[in-house]
């Protein structure tokens, strides 16, 4: 009798224990975070690594209860990486959802892993229109490349400038830009004269820009992925296009937060249109940009940060809405989210997954001795253009 009473309560220890183990799992929400931490784009995630470690420094590591588990990965930027590193984090570490995705073919690359396992994917830096229609679990935090690039076409043949040439990276984001840019401006009594693509990974500018120069056009259009941008502009100066007459104009990755300060006066006076500047003129922003270069050693924070740090408040918010929950619960919780930014007002929209959000016009100044983009005119709730084919 003794014995029995001992048997039954050894086994139902250990039915508890078990519990209590799985317990433990279902007390944590699981992030992965995939992102290029070395090679060409490491900038987009160390800025993006940093953003999501300060929103959990500001909002605290536990949701509904549950423990939030940050798993940072580094994919090198190289899409069957990116896709494997996925797959592992989604079977293996069971992750609530997966984040990251430093450029457009990494997200691309692992739009299928997200639809499978029903695993909501938050893109927090990529921006071709078409990577929200790679799969239903993909929401967007960052920007698109038609958003930007529209608001300098429309900017531009008011100010002077009816002859471009546009010069792009030879990718989804290049395109996309080239034909929204092109299209809008062309509509708005603009001329192209010649439209240039460079290849994606360490392009020589070289003689891309010596073309540029023979052609003589009042502007050049712009578009290179975040980092690139320091190397454009030194040989945009070296060629003394500047000195030619002919104008740099651009979204604004061209001019990226993070290195816009070591362009030197090359810079100045450059006009771009995008979704962010670390001097935008908010409170919140303001508050954002010290508390990110206080627990940074002064890195500026740029575009890729903010889409990260918005990033973390869609999946923060989905999470407390869900009690910690997962697939398609936790995704509709991240659809129709509407919340202040540090680059401003923002939405998630519920059809399409996609960020909207204001365009600012910015033109490059120098502030206490630092250059900046300086937002000038505000084109409100900008939805995706290529959402409206
Ligand atoms: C992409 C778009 C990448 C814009 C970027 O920087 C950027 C992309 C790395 O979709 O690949 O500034």
């Amino acid at each position: 009798m003794q014995k029995r009473i001992f048997l039954r309560s050894t086994a139902l220890a250990a039915l508890s224990l078990v519990a209590a183990l799985a317990h433990a799992d279902n007390n944590t929400f699981k992030i992965g975070l995939i992102l290029p931490m070395t090679g060409p784009f490491a900038s987009t995630g160390k800025q993006i690594e940093a953003a999501a470690r300060l929103y959990m420094a500001q909002n605290g590591d536990t949701v509904a209860g549950k423990k939030v588990e940050l798993i940072v990965k580094d994919d090198t930027s190289a899409p069957d990486v990116t896709k494997r590193i996925a797959q592992e984090l989604v079977v293996n570490d069971k992750v609530n959802v997966l984040a990251g995705f430093g450029l457009t073919p990494l997200a691309l690359a692992t739009a299928p892993i997200a639809t499978q396992s029903k695993t909501p994917l938050v893109v927090m830096a990529a921006a071709t229109s078409s990577i929200t229609q790679a799969s239903p679990y993909i929401v967007r935090t960052s920007f698109t490349l038609p958003q930007a690039a529209v608001g300098i076409a429309d900017w531009a043949p008011k100010n002077g400038i009816k002859k471009v040439v546009t010069l792009v990276s030879d990718y989804g984001p290049g395109i996309d830009a080239e034909k929204y840019f092109k299209d809008r401006f062309l509509f708005n009594g603009g001329q192209v004269i010649e439209t240039l693509r460079v290849p994606m990974r360490n392009p020589d500018f070289a003689p891309f820009l010596q073309k540029v120069r023979d052609l003589k056009p009042d502007a050049m259009f712009v578009f290179v992925p975040s980092g690139a941008g320091a190397a454009l502009m030194k040989q945009f100066a070296e060629r003394g296009m500047d000195k030619a007459g002919i104008k740099l104009i651009g979204t604004g990755d061209v001019t990226d937060d993070d290195i816009l300060n070591s362009m030197g006066d090359v810079a100045l006076g450059v006009v771009t249109s995008h979704h962010y500047s670390a001097s935008h003129n908010s409170p919140l922003n303001k508050k954002f940009v010290e508390a990110f270069q206080k627990a940074n050693n002064g890195l500026r924070p740029n575009f890729m940060a903010v889409g990260g740090y918005d990033g973390m408040r869609v999946i923060y918010e989905a999470a407390k809405a869900t009690k910690g929950g997962s697939g398609d619960a936790l995704l509709e919780a991240m659809k129709g989210q509407i919340f202040e930014s540090p680059r401003g007002p923002m939405f998630i929209d519920a059809q399409t997954r996609d960020v909207v959000h204001n365009i600012y016009i910015r033109k490059v100044e120098k502030v206490g001795g630092q250059l900046y983009n300086q937002e000038f005119d505000t084109i409100k709730d900008v939805k995706d253009p290529g959402k409206n084919k």
